[in-house]
Formats: structure tokens, C-alpha cells, sequence
């Protein structure tokens, strides 16, 4: 992917753009994501269950008032390639506790030190930085479990369990969140130009994107050539998901994003780099290349192109 539409003139707002902004998914897309909010809670140990504590912090990291538009995407990929079975529920749902650890660790102290995380205290906050640390591996750990349990029930052709589990390790390690994670802490201000900035976002946030929608379309055993489809357009829609986030850490106010807003002030980030007007711009050029990455799929992406959408309605 390339910046070189930087210097081109902002967008018009799109079509779908309201002027609200949607807290969560809409149509089949929050029918899905109810899915997996009824799901989520069964794949854990009971809170009740020693060590209680721990599993009351992964109840509480998990089944807060998130969006879901990771699992979705998992479950939307799945399904246009043909599977609706309960292990993809499973794997959105592991893709969701992969998400939960990373926000535990990313609102710690040590690394963002929020205080406010979908509308309630941060893990930490409410119980303690061990226990908040404890759950966040415990929900890693069980994510992986469960990816390796439901793609053995899946008995697929083309791809093993061990691809699977494989793929998600290879989007979390030192080349994709954590790396992104790293250098977002540790890169000086004076460094981070547009590119730096790219290759943190696309591996702090868009890794993970494109492990939903590759592991959706590996659970469905979709051809080869149709991961690559569905990798470049989650990477898109990753990316432009995070730069609707930095915009929204400037227009946003907590309630409508349940988190503390203004938090960034400090840092370099895609709108301080390229205004709010810009970053809308790259935003909407983002989006504008995950759909066109859908073309070979034809009228059968068209619940992809409603979380395009989606995203591309948060922060206009
Ligand atoms: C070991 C998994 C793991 C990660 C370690 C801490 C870390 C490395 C990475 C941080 C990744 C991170 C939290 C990126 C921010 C992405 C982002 C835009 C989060 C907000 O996502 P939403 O809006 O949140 O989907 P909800 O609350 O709706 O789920």
C-alpha cells in the first residue's frame, strides 16, 4: 500500500455518510455479532471457579460492551465461502479473546495507562495489575486451545489445525501486534513519519484483522487465492479502522466511545501527521481499496463492503 493519494484533495463524504456515528454493527452484521456476545461467556470458565478472581477478570475483559467487528469479519468470511458451522463461532470467539489480552495490556500502566475502557474501569483498575496481567495470558492461552479444537472438527482439505494455530501465533508475535505494539511505546516522536507510522498500525491493529478474515476463510477452506481476496481487504479495513479510531480520540467524547478521548494528545498519530481532513482522506482511500479487492467475489462480498461501510461511518 502506498500514501501517494496524500496529496490529493479530502474525499467527499460518502453516500452512506449520516452524520451520526453508530456505536455498533447494524442488520445481519449485529445479528452476528450477537452470535458471538451469547457464545462468549461459555467458552471460559466460570466466573465461580478458582482461581475466581482471574476468571472473573476474563468475563469482564470478554464480555464487555465491545463491537465485535473482528469475530464478524471472521464469521461474514466463513460464511461467503460457504460455512456457517459452530468451530467458526469458535474461532471468532477466540479471535475476540485475542483482542480482549491486547486491550488489557495495551490500557496497562506501563504501556497506554487508561483508566476507561468500554464505558467501565480498565481490567487493571478493577483488579489489580497481577490479576489484570494473569487473565490477559489466560485469554491468549484459551484462544489458541480453542482455534486448535475447532479446526480438528472441521476436518478440512486444504488447511491442518496446525495452520490455523500457526497463523494466528504468527499475526500476534514480534512481526505483528506485539512489533506494532513496540514500536508505537518505543519509537521517538522524531522517527515517526507516515511510514513508520503505517507499519505500526498495520501490525498493532491490521494484523489482527487480517487473521479474522484469514482464519474465516481458512475455516471454510476457501482456495488460496481467495485468502489473498480476503487478506488484502482486511488489511485495508484494519488500517482504516485505526485511523477512525485517531480520529475519533480528537471528535469523539467518551460516551460515545466508551473509552478516555484526548488520550493521544502526546503521541503521533495519523490525524497529528496529517490533520483531521487528511487523515479522513486516507481513511476513505483505505476503504476505498478494501472494496475494491472484493471485485472477484462479485455480489457475494456485499456483507464485506457493509462493515466497509460501518467503518467508514464512525468518525465522519
Ligand atoms: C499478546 C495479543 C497480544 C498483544 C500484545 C498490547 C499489544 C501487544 C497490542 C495492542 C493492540 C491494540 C490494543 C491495538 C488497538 C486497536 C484498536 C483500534 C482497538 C479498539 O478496538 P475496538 O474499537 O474496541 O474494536 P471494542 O471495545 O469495540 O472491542
Amino acid at each position: 500500500m502506498t500514501f501517494t493519494t496524500l496529496k490529493t484533495k479530502p474525499s467527499p463524504p460518502s453516500p452512506e455518510a449520516t452524520g451520526d456515528r453508530p456505536r455498533g454493527l447494524a442488520g445481519g452484521l449485529a445479528e452476528l455479532a450477537g452470535r458471538v456476545n451469547r457464545r462468549l461467556p461459555a467458552l471460559l470458565a466460570g466466573p465461580g471457579e478458582r482461581p475466581e478472581p482471574v476468571h472473573q477478570a476474563m468475563h469482564y475483559a470478554l464480555t464487555g460492551p465491545g463491537k465485535r467487528i473482528r469475530p464478524v469479519l471472521t464469521m461474514v468470511v466463513a460464511d461467503l465461502f460457504g460455512c456457517r458451522s459452530e468451530p467458526v463461532l469458535d474461532i471468532a470467539c477466540a479471535i475476540e479473546m485475542v483482542h480482549a489480552c491486547s486491550l488489557i495490556l495495551d490500557d496497562l500502566p506501563s504501556m497506554d495507562n487508561a483508566s476507561l475502557r468500554r464505558g467501565r474501569p480498565t481490567v487493571h483498575l478493577q483488579y489489580g495489575e497481577n490479576v489484570a496481567l494473569l487473565a490477559s495470558l489466560a485469554l491468549l492461552n484459551r484462544a489458541y486451545a480453542l482455534v486448535a479444537e475447532s479446526a480438528q472438527r472441521l476436518s478440512l482439505r486444504r488447511y491442518t489445525a496446525e495452520d490455523m494455530v500457526h497463523h494466528l501465533a504468527a499475526a500476534i508475535g514480534s512481526d505483528g501486534l506485539i512489533g506494532g505494539q513496540a514500536l508505537d511505546l518505543l519509537a521517538k516522536p522524531e522517527e515517526l513519519d507516515l511510514e513508520v507510522l503505517e507499519y505500526i498500525h498495520s501490525h498493532k491493529t491490521g494484523a489482527l484483522f487480517m487473521a479474522a478474515g484469514e482464519l474465516g476463510a481458512m475455516a471454510a477452506d476457501a482456495k488460496r487465492k481467495d485468502l489473498e481476496v480476503v487478506a488484502r481487504f482486511a488489511k485495508n479495513l484494519g488500517l482504516a479502522f485505526q485511523i477512525s479510531d485517531d480520529l475519533l480520540d480528537v471528535l469523539g467524547t467518551p460516551e460515545e466511545t466508551g473509552k478516555d478521548v484526548g488520550q493521544d494528545a502526546a503521541k503521533v498519530t495519523f490525524v497529528k501527521l496529517l490533520g483531521v481532513e487528511g487523515a479522513q482522506a486516507l481513511e476513505a482511500e483505505l476503504l476505498g481499496f478494501a472494496e475494491e479487492s472484493l471485485a472477484p467475489l462479485g455480489r457475494k462480498g456485499e456483507p464485506l463492503r457493509d462493515l466497509a461501510r460501518f467503518v467508514g461511518r464512525r468518525s465522519a
